[in-house]
């Protein structure tokens, strides 16, 4: 009798541990697992936070970022990989280095600078190396508009300046989608009626998604969650714009179906949950 073997697309998350499970490698696990993909994962630092703050961020040695991802290598196919935080210049010159790896495959890196509480996640000295040898190597770009307005030194508070960023962004990086959920802070601080990102890839024109605003306080690694989400979808062979619209599809419904979710004391901002 023929044993049969079953395929998984299997997808690396590089990024930081998030305690409270809503956003870092956790949100990207579950966010692979909903999509049907086989999660691995490799830790730059670990946090240790609630759904409140962050109250310690422990940073790991670079020989071990670089030892965690050769075993991997040496033992499974992986098919394309999602960075969330880098958090320090040692972490950066290594993974630039170790990128060579996975030359050919999908790569979607959520240029995390801070908590969504406000901690900061990137040391500031890092972020010319970030551009020089992180950006060029990736597919796909998220930044959120402060994460842009840091790449770009550049504030953004239109949809205009939006389009300025993105073009800007395009010369450091292949394609970039710019998360327009904080603008409304920016500009007014009312309650948005859509969220709109911008997207441009290599020969194209920007071209903006809109979606529903949904209501909830439960957006704690939204951004996590997004980009995980559009890296199951390139690595299962969806073309890359394709992947964006149903990457913003997904987390969109999920943060429907936890509009009302309450997880812990004195939430700030609670997290996104699957299932
Ligand atoms: O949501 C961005 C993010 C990514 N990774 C880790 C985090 C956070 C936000 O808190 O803690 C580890």
């Amino acid at each position: 009798m023929k044993t049969q073997t079953t395929q998984t697309v299997n997808i690396l998350s590089i990024g930081g541990s998030d305690t409270s499970g809503g956003a870092g490698v956790q949100a990207d696990l579950k966010t692979f697992a909903s999509l049907n993909c086989y999660g691995l994962s490799v830790f730059t630092c670990l946090t240790a936070q609630n759904t409140n703050s962050i109250d310690a961020i422990y940073k790991l040695p670079v020989d071990f970022l670089e030892q965690q991802i050769l075993c991997l290598v040496e033992d499974l196919p992986i098919h394309a990989i999602k960075i969330g935080v880098l958090s320090d210049l040692q972490s950066i010159l290594k993974l630039s280095e170790l990128l060579k790896y996975f030359k050919d495959k999908p790569i979607v890196f959520d240029p995390v600078m801070a908590s969504s509480t406000g901690t900061p996640l990137l040391e500031k000295n890092a972020l010319e190396e970030l551009i020089n040898s992180i950006l060029p190597k990736v597919t796909l770009l998220t930044p959120n508009i402060p994460e842009a307005e840091i790449l770009t030194n550049k504030k953004i508070k239109t949809h205009q300046n939006m389009e300025e960023s993105i073009y800007t962004l395009s010369k450091m990086t292949p394609a970039v989608l710019i998360k327009g959920g904080h603008i409304n802070k920016h500009f007014n601080n009312q309650t948005p009626k859509q969220i709109s990102d911008l997207f441009l890839e290599k020969n194209c024109i920007p071209q903006w998604f809109h979606s529903d605003f949904v209501n909830t306080s439960n957006t704690h690694g939204t951004g996590c969650t997004l980009s995980s989400a559009i890296t199951c979808y390139l690595a299962k062979g969806t073309p890359l714009k394709q992947s964006v619209i149903k990457g913003r599809f997904f987390l969109t419904s999920l943060l429907v179906s936890n509009q009302h979710l309450s997880l812990g004391k004195n939430i700030k901002t609670g997290p996104t949950h699957f299932f």
